[in-house]
């Protein structure tokens, strides 16, 4: 399927529809993933390339200094302040009960403020089901859930009958679930899910701890809609302004090619 971000649009859920619309007013398909130990530097550089994004992902747990606060608010105004989603990359893998316990509560309260976050099929079902009680509980501001479908270090085990298995666990609830972390498009051609993929590398293969970088161009071939940068806009030194209209251009003109060629 090559339909537009416009033409998907409107079988999404609310989340979703957000970001596509987002993706068409911007014209940018990248999501920053700022891996960095300090609110200031995840705020500052978020200030500086948030025209060029979609969307931010967070690891919210390895910022040293988090406070909800500080943090959070500061990830809230500038998501208004440019324009972007809020993904927190939390990776659930629990039981529904506790699952649901630790997306709405702890120190991070990540319902509350994360558009997206996402999770592992291990668990089976449950897993979306406690999480979708906890945003509806949380908050009447739509949220989304996007499962693990596969991952992009070398050695994953997930592929094959286990991401397939997760496919099925996202058609249970497809009101909350709207997409895969994916290397690829998975599902059914028929079926419309939203594919966001990390390991996006322009200049680098890995990262000697197992991560294995894919190019823009090859990624949005295979059936990426959104593409997830991290080290490559901020580490060796790089200018996260610069990598960032960069990325931006080559995930935009990957795109334009794809749907223009049908
Ligand atoms: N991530 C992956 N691969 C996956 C799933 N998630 O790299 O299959 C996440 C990592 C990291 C980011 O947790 O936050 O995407 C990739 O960062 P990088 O571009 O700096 O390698």
């Amino acid at each position: 399927m090559k339909l537009s971000y416009e033409e998907r649009r409107e079988r999404l859920p609310a989340v979703a529809a957000r970001l596509f619309d987002i993706i068409v007013s911007k014209q940018t398909n990248l999501c920053a993933s700022l891996d960095v130990r300090t609110t200031s530097e995840l705020l500052s550089i978020l200030d500086r390339i948030g025209p060029y994004i979609c969307m931010v992902k967070t690891h919210i747990d390895i910022i040293d200094d988090f406070e909800y606060d500080t943090t959070v608010s500061g990830l809230k105004q500038l998501s208004t302040k440019h324009n972007f989603l809020i993904f927190e990359d939390r990776k659930f893998a629990d039981i529904g009960s506790t699952v649901k316990a630790q997306y709405a509560g702890g120190v991070f309260k990540i319902a509350q403020w994360a558009d997206i976050t996402n999770a592992h099929g291990v668990p089976g079902p449950g897993i979306v089901s406690g999480l979708e009680e906890a945003a509806k509980e949380t908050t009447d501001e739509p949220r989304g859930l996007v499962m693990l479908a596969e991952l992009s270090s070398k050695g994953t085990l997930a592929h094959g009958e286990y991401s397939q298995a997760t496919v099925d666990i996202a058609r249970s609830n497809r009101a909350f679930v709207f997409g895969f972390i994916a290397q690829q498009k998975v599902g059914k051609p028929e079926e419309d899910w939203v594919i966001m993929t990390p390991g996006v590398g322009l200049d680098d293969k890995g990262d000697g701890l197992g991560q294995q970088y894919r190019t823009v161009d090859d990624v949005i071939e295979t059936g990426t809609d959104v593409i997830i940068v991290g080290r490559g806009l901020y580490s060796k030194g790089r200018d996260p302004v610069h990598e960032a209209q960069r990325y931006q251009k080559a995930g935009w003109n990957a795109y334009l090619r794809k749907v223009q060629s049908r």
